[in-house]
C-alpha cells in the first residue's frame, strides 16, 4: 500500500528509456548493469506509478536495424504501452553516439553529415509521432567545438537555424501535431557547446520561421553546470510561454553532468523548483532525466526511479504547507503590501504620470534604512523543509 507521496498516473511523471536503462558506463569504467529490455522498462515504470516513457530513436530501434526488425520492435513496444497504460509524451533523436556525428549534426562542417542528420531526425520524428509523442526534444550533444577556429560560431548558429526551420516545415507538411523543445547544456561531451543556456535558446527561438512551434526543455544539471539559478531560468521560460518540457535531476555545483536522482543533492533548490511549477500550474510532463548511481543493480534502478517521483511529491506537499503557513504568509503579505499609495506611479507610461513622478520627493536615506524580514522568512523555510514545522 502506498502513502500520500506514492506516485500516480495523474502526476504525469515520465522517464527516458535511456535513464532507467542506463547501464552505468562512464569514461573510466565498463557497464555495471545489463540492459533492461524496453518492454520491461514500460512494465516496471507503470507499476511504480509513472505515466510516460520517452525515447531517442536508437534507445528502441538499433541504428543498424532492418525495416522488418524495426517494425517488430515498434509493434512489441506499442503492445507494452497499451498493456501497461503508458504513453510516449516526448521523443528525440540520437545525434551524438555514432562517430559520424563527432563534429555535430546540424553544425557539422560537412554538408553530407548535415544531410544525414536531417534524414535521421525526420525518420525519428516519424517514429515518435507513430508512438504518440507531442513534444520533440533537441539536445545538440555534439554541436560544439574543441578547436574553436574550426567553425565560425556565427555560421554554426545559422546552420542550426536552417536545420530547425527545415524540420518545422517538415512537421507542418506532414500535418503532425508536434512541438519542438530545445535543451541547452554548456559543455560535455564537447569542450564547449553552442547554445549553452536556456536563455540563449529563448533568444534564438524568436529568430526562427515558426517561433510558436518551438519552446525549451531546461535541465536542472545543465543550468547548474553553467553556474545559474535553475528556477529563475525556468521562471523566465514560463513567462515567455516556452516551458514545453522539463528535465528533472540533481547535480553538485561545478562538476560534470552527474544526472543524480531528483532532489538528492540540493533540497532547497528542488523545493523552489517544485513550488514554481506547482504554483504556476505547469501541466507539461515532469520528466526525470537522471540515472541510478553506478553502484546499483537493477533493484537499485527501481529504487532510484521511485525516489525521484516520491521526492517530487514530498516537495509538492511542502509547497502546499508553505502556502498555508500563517506566519510565512504573514511575512509575505507584509513584503508585498508596502507603500501601496506608490502603485499609481508605476505600470504603463503616460506623460502625465511621468511628470507627476518627477515631482515626488523621496527620502532615500530613510527608505534605505528599512530592514527586510528575509532572515526570518528564510529560517522559517529551512524549518519547514527540515520537517520541524
Ligand atoms: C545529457 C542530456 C540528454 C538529453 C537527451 C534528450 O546531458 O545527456 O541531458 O540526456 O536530455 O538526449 O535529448
Ligand atoms: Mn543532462
Ligand atoms: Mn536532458
Amino acid at each position: 500500500m502506498g502513502d500520500a507521496f506514492t506516485p500516480v498516473k495523474k502526476d504525469r511523471f515520465s522517464f527516458g528509456l535511456w535513464t532507467v536503462g542506463n547501464v552505468g558506463r562512464d569514461p573510466f569504467g565498463d557497464p555495471v548493469r545489463k540492459a533492461i529490455p524496453p518492454t520491461r522498462i514500460v512494465q516496471q515504470l507503470s507499476r511504480l506509478g509513472a505515466w510516460g516513457i520517452n525515447l531517442h530513436d536508437n534507445d528502441l530501434v538499433p541504428i543498424d536495424a532492418s525495416a522488418a526488425q524495426r517494425n517488430k520492435i515498434v509493434k512489441d513496444f506499442k503492445k507494452a504501452l497499451k498493456d501497461y497504460d503508458m504513453v510516449v509524451p516526448m521523443a528525440t533523436t540520437n545525434t551524438f553516439s555514432h562517430p559520424v556525428f563527432k563534429d555535430g549534426g546540424f553544425t557539422s562542417n560537412d554538408p553530407k553529415v548535415r544531410a544525414y542528420g536531417l534524414q535521421k531526425i525526420m525518420r525519428s520524428i516519424d517514429l515518435g509521432v507513430e508512438l504518440g509523442a507531442s513534444t520533440y526534444v533537441f539536445w545538440g550533444g555534439r554541436e560544439g567545438a574543441e578547436c574553436n577556429v574550426s567553425k565560425d560560431p556565427v555560421e554554426a548558429v545559422k546552420r542550426y537555424r536552417d536545420g530547425i526551420n527545415y524540420l518545422c516545415r517538415y512537421v507542418r507538411d506532414q500535418k503532425y501535431k508536434l512541438r519542438f523543445a530545445m535543451e541547452a547544456k554548456p559543455n560535455e561531451p564537447r569542450a564547449d557547446l553552442y547554445f549553452p543556456t536556456t536563455g540563449h535558446y529563448l533568444a534564438f527561438i524568436e529568430t526562427l520561421d515558426y517561433p510558436a512551434m518551438v519552446g525549451v526543455n531546461p535541465e536542472v544539471a545543465h543550468e547548474s553546470m553553467a553556474g545559474l539559478n535553475f528556477h529563475h531560468g525556468v521562471a523566465q521560460a514560463m513567462d515567455a510561454g516556452k516551458l514545453f518540457h522539463i528535465d528533472l535531476n540533481d547535480q553538485r555545483f561545478g562538476r560534470y553532468d552527474q544526472d543524480f536522482r531528483f532532489g538528492s543533492e540540493d533540497y532547497k533548490n528542488a523545493f523552489l523548483l517544485v513550488r514554481l511549477l506547482e504554483d504556476n500550474r505547469y501541466r507539461g510532463p515532469k520528466h526525470f532525466d537522471a540515472h541510478a548511481y553506478r553502484t546499483e543493480d537493477e533493484k537499485g534502478v527501481w529504487d532510484f526511479a521511485l525516489g525521484c517521483m516520491r521526492t517530487y511529491n514530498i516537495l509538492r506537499e511542502k509547497a502546499r504547507r508553505f502556502r498555508q503557513d500563517d506566519e510565512i504568509q504573514g511575512i509575505l503579505n507584509e513584503i508585498s503590501n508596502q507603500n501601496p499609495e506608490f502603485e499609481k506611479h508605476l505600470g504603463s507610461y503616460s506623460r502625465k504620470k511621468a511628470q507627476a513622478l518627477k515631482r515626488v520627493r523621496f527620502n532615500i536615506d530613510a527608505m534605505g534604512s528599512v530592514g527586510s524580514r528575509y532572515e526570518q522568512l528564510d529560517q522559517l523555510l529551512a524549518e519547514l523543509l527540515l520537517g520541524v514545522r
